[in-house]
């Protein structure tokens, strides 16, 4: 595999509804898009880095900065005897891993495509439908939370995810128990709280939840699942030999690509830790990557991989991304990631580009 050309896209799409985590409420997205073009044909990655640097040090902008002047170089016109190469290749680039993983996985994609196989195959995933939950942000009120809740319950997803922050976390699960009854229910604090919040956490035991995601390393019953603290394979392996966490949430962004993401998974299996896959209010295409990430054996609980019209509508592909009434999302079956990425929408969306050649 060769790549000669990288088109960088700057996209601004609104989202159809905010989003409100610990960290603070956005009401559009501004991300990155990436092309690249070698042998013959096309691969699109997204990069996940959000405007602002809460969830992680990195954002659009060194995003786009890293892309161009650093990623680019290192892998225009250079033969690759497959993607798994591409991350070596970036190794003296120190972290940016969701600049790197935007390039990388548009490379699998290339590879998939040019194979005429699906992405789910060339990751060792598995032709299957996959467990979608619901991530729901912060809401004004208890009854609004209700309402969502049930709206997304009628809509068959199998988990549901609240965000939590201090002031907004014990009320709100203990209504949904009251409301919903033994419902599969997580949830995600995003590092919000610490170490003298621990008898106050220590109260979300009572509500049976599957897991509570990224607090301190509190004295629950409760499984902890880690997500932004695990940006490598060493750091999962020492986490989860000190205890720290008995679940494990995969973005790919944040591990820097889809080899990386293969290792920490097997890893993970190797340890008996279950994982899934997390979201990062991705447009259809980096949702596409996710839903094929998400065929690997091991990804056993229902992701944050959710139906697109939740984000982004129209989003920028077709078919849209689907949940059933059973809660699952159908893989797609063509080469690549198998979906049809508007060039319409894109365009419309599209605030800055930049095209560069080996
Ligand atoms: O912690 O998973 C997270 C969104 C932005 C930053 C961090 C997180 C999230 C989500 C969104 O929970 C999940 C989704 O894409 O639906
Ligand atoms: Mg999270």
């Amino acid at each position: 595999m060769r790549i000669q050309t990288i088109e960088l896209r700057l996209l601004r799409l609104p989202l159809v509804h905010y989003f409100e985590t610990s960290f603070g409420r956005v009401d559009q997205r501004s991300f990155v898009v990436l092309s690249v073009q070698g042998d013959g044909a096309t691969g699109i990655g997204e990069c996940v880095a959000p405007e602002d640097p809460y969830y992680s040090s990195e954002t659009t902008e060194t995003a786009w900065h890293i892309l161009s002047e650093f990623v680019a170089p290192r892998v225009l016109g250079i033969a690759f005897d497959h993607p798994r190469a591409i991350g070596p290749a970036l190794k003296a680039i120190r972290g940016h891993h969701m600049a790197k993983a935007a390039l990388e996985m548009a490379a699998w994609d290339l590879y998939a495509r040019r194979s005429g196989i699906p992405l789910w195959q060339l990751l060792g995933g598995r032709s299957t439908r996959i467990a979608s939950g619901v991530s729901i942000g912060i809401q004004a009120s208890l009854e609004a939370l209700a309402e969502k809740v049930e709206a997304e319950l009628a809509a068959g997803y199998r988990r549901i995810k609240i965000k939590i922050k201090p002031g907004w976390d014990v009320e709100p699960v203990r209504m949904i128990r009251e409301r919903f009854g033994a419902v599969p229910l997580m949830v995600d604090a995003n590092a919000a709280y610490r170490l003298d919040d621990a008898a106050h956490l220590a109260e979300l035991d009572a509500f049976d939840l599957m897991m509570v995601e990224q607090p301190l390393q509190a004295r629950l019953r409760t499984p902890i699942c880690l997500d932004e603290s695990i940006k490598t394979v060493a750091l999962a392996d020492a986490a989860i030999a000190d205890g720290a966490c008995r679940i494990i949430n995969i973005k790919p962004g944040r591990m820097g690509g889809f080899a990386e993401s293969i290792r920490l998974h097997d890893l993970c299996a190797q340890r008996h830790v279950p994982v899934w896959h997390g979201g990062m209010l991705e447009s259809g295409i980096g949702r596409a990557h996710n839903l094929h990430l998400s065929t690997l054996a091991n990804f056993t609980l229902p992701g944050d991989v959710a139906a697109s019209h939740r984000y982004f509508e129209p989003d920028l592909i077709e078919p849209p991304i689907e949940v059933a009434r059973d809660g699952t999302i159908g893989v797609p079956a063509g080469p690549g990631i198998g979906v049809e990425v508007m060039a319409d929408r894109v365009d419309a969306a599209t605030t800055r580009r930049q095209v560069l050649s080996a």
